[in-house]
């Protein structure tokens, strides 16, 4: 059977960009379609300057939006990375078995190194090693697939580089997996700079929708978003990318093809109304699963319990594996 592994960073609060990327995805076809795991990734969020009370608070959030958006936990496993040990031991190997060159080549270590010393950060060292994490969650449990949204191809392509290169050196040991990206919206951009990503660890929220935004925020975010100056509503990312990602957006709420969408829209502002509407009519199921979950804390951290265990049993053969493949002896 077919496994998938994907996980959310607990850096900010979950966006729109999140679910229509990734979220929504892993809930509505790949929990029923595979094995299928689904983690809390915050070992990732210690890589940037950091607050622990609100990694711990957005920890918590994300897994609850998880179960919120779908994931059931009958189905598939939802657990925390920090609670399975296999991550950080896998990656010291991965580590290993990377170049320093490959890690500096990243986007989003050029990105978010260039963002911690604009801010007067130093560059933590764990921001260079990010994707060797990143590969041990992966491999660890022999995913064939990956469903994530575009800005993370590049992490996966490195994971497939770094499975082929140990399998080669230390004998058969991990499953080489694929990228999965969704048909539309695979980038969902920030509605107030439309040539960036909507990135829930940005500083200004008012072009990201949260997935806990009331319908009059999302409203008042989407109505205000920066189109072009041109009139004509046209699905073109390169001359009017504000557009285009209204339009996507849209798509991806309604299920429509952002092209076709394109030819029924005559302005601007019904366009934005519409896609408003779509997106709290999207949300608003989610939120009120959030809003029954948030009330029953216990059975959150029961299932992330439980998660934690299999995933741990699924896990450990494979890094166990791993450490004799490289010559280190059996304790
Ligand atoms: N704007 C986006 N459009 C489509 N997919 C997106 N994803 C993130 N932003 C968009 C996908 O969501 C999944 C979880 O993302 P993550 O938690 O790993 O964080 P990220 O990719 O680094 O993006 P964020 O949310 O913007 O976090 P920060 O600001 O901390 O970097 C992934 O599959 C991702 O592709």
């Amino acid at each position: 059977m077919t496994r998938i592994f994907s996980g959310v960073k607990p850096t900010g609060h979950l966006t729109l960009g999140n679910y229509l990327g990734a979220v929504r995805r892993w809930a509505e076809d790949d929990q029923y379609r595979a094995e299928a795991l689904f983690c809390v990734v915050d070992l990732h969020a210690l890589t940037m300057e950091h607050d622990p009370a609100r990694v711990r608070r957005l920890s918590r959030q994300a897994a609850t939006l998880l179960l919120a958006a779908g994931l059931d936990p009958e189905r598939c496993t939802v657990f925390v990375q920090s609670h399975v040990d296999e991550h950080a031991r896998l990656s010291y190997l991965m580590e290993c078995t990377a170049t320093d060159g490959e890690m500096r080549r990243m986007i989003q270590y050029k990105e978010k190194s260039a963002q911690a010393k604009a801010s007067g950060d130093g560059v933590r060292l764990s921001l260079l090693t990010y994707p060797a994490l990143m590969a041990a969650d992966i491999l660890a449990y022999s995913a064939d697939e990956v469903p994530v949204g575009e800005d993370q191809t590049q992490h996966v392509e490195l994971t497939r580089d770094l499975a082929v290169r140990f399998n080669q050196r230390y004998g058969h040991t991990f499953v080489v997996p694929k990228a999965t990206e969704p048909v539309v919206a695979a980038r969902v951009m920030d509605l107030q700079d439309p040539t960036s990503k909507m990135g829930k660890s940005h500083a200004s929220g008012a072009g990201i929708v949260y997935l806990l935004d009331e319908p009059g925020v999302v409203h008042k975010k989407v109505m205000r978003a920066v189109t072009d100056s041109g009139r004509e509503v046209v699905h073109d990312r390169a001359a009017s990318p504000g557009v285009a990602n209204l339009l996507e957006v849209l798509g991806a709420c309604t299920g429509q093809e952002p092209g076709a969408l394109a030819g029924t829209y005559t302005s601007y502002g019904v366009l934005k109304k519409d896609a408003a509407d779509a997106v709290v009519e999207l949300l608003r199921p989610v939120q009120e699963r959030h809003a029954a979950l948030v009330a029953d804390p216990g059975h959150v951290e029961e299932v992330l319990r439980r998660g934690a265990g299999r995933a741990r049993a699924m896990a450990r053969p494979t890094v166990d594996a791993a450490y004799r493949a490289v010559g280190l002896l059996e304790p």
